[in-house]
């Protein structure tokens, strides 16, 4: 798959897209990552690529011009995503990603200052993400967070460990048990005794308590669409979980 950033900070990118499973993906050309200046598509003197926001107010506004000239350079087909990163877009998750990683190109646009005129996201982007509920300074971590979470989906991306794939907790629909490795013993901090008695079945077992504990506690929505066995919900009641009720129907 073909990703492009667009951003004014391209010299943030380097060393995220050079390390661990992204870095190796691309070295394998499972994904081609670039990251244009855009900057590179102005042409005042100051290379400008923002102004002042029409009808006043603080800030400045990123410019249309240089987008949409970048945008039109990378000659995206009709089934690329042409992605506008900003506070305001619909919430990134693990559907999100799986639904863009089965795209052949996905074009991210970074926002920064106080936003992006609105004729971007009307125009030229096909979609507006936002990571989540927090503030940060522009799109580019989220960019980078995005092809992160994109570029391990693409198959080979994760070598033999592909696996542990299936094993992730957004596609598994838990969250993940406790993990512990040597020593058994870490200052005093014992490892869970079951984890060393090579029952295979108890362990088993314990792992999947421990995930229903820790999902009940950190991400309880997640347990609407996890599928549960008749164990499981004995586990979640004996935990304190009510299973939702269903709304009644209106009667005629
Ligand atoms: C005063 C209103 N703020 C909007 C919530 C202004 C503002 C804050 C931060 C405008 C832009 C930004 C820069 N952030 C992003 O461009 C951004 C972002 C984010 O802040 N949080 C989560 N996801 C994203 S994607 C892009």
């Amino acid at each position: 798959m073909r990703i492009d950033v667009l951003t004014v900070f391209p010299e943030m990118f380097g060393p995220v897209l050079a390390a661990g499973i992204v870095g190796k993906a691309i070295r394998n050309s499972i994904a081609d990552v670039r990251v244009h200046d855009l900057r590179d598509f102005t042409h005042d003197r100051h290379r400008s690529t923002d102004d002042s926001p029409f009808g006043g107010g603080p800030g400045m506004v990123m410019l249309p011009g240089p987008l949409f000239e970048a945008v039109r350079s990378l000659e995206a087909g009709l089934n690329a995503a042409i992605v506008a990163l900003t506070p305001q877009g619909r919430p990134f998750g693990q559907r999100t990603a799986e639904r863009l990683a089965g795209l052949e190109h996905v074009v991210l646009i970074c926002g920064r200052y106080e936003g992006i005129d609105e004729r971007v996201i009307e125009g030229l982007a096909t979609e507006e993400i936002s990571t989540g509920d927090y503030v940060v300074s522009g799109g580019e971590i989220p960019a980078m967070l995005i092809v992160d979470a994109l570029v391990r989906l693409l198959p080979g991306a994760l070598g033999h460990s592909d696996e542990a794939l299936a094993d992730d907790s957004h596609t598994s629909g838990l969250l993940q048990h406790p993990q512990y490795t040597r020593p058994a013993d870490f200052e005093g901090f014992a490892v869970p005794e079951v984890l060393l008695s090579g029952n295979h079945a108890a362990i088993a077992r314990w792992r999947r308590q421990e995930a229903l504990r820790r999902t009940l506690e950190r991400h309880p929505d997640m347990l609407a669409e996890a599928e549960l066995s008749a164990e499981d919900i004995r586990i979640l009641r004996a935990l304190g979980w009510q299973p939702p009720t269903p709304v009644p129907e209106p009667q005629e």
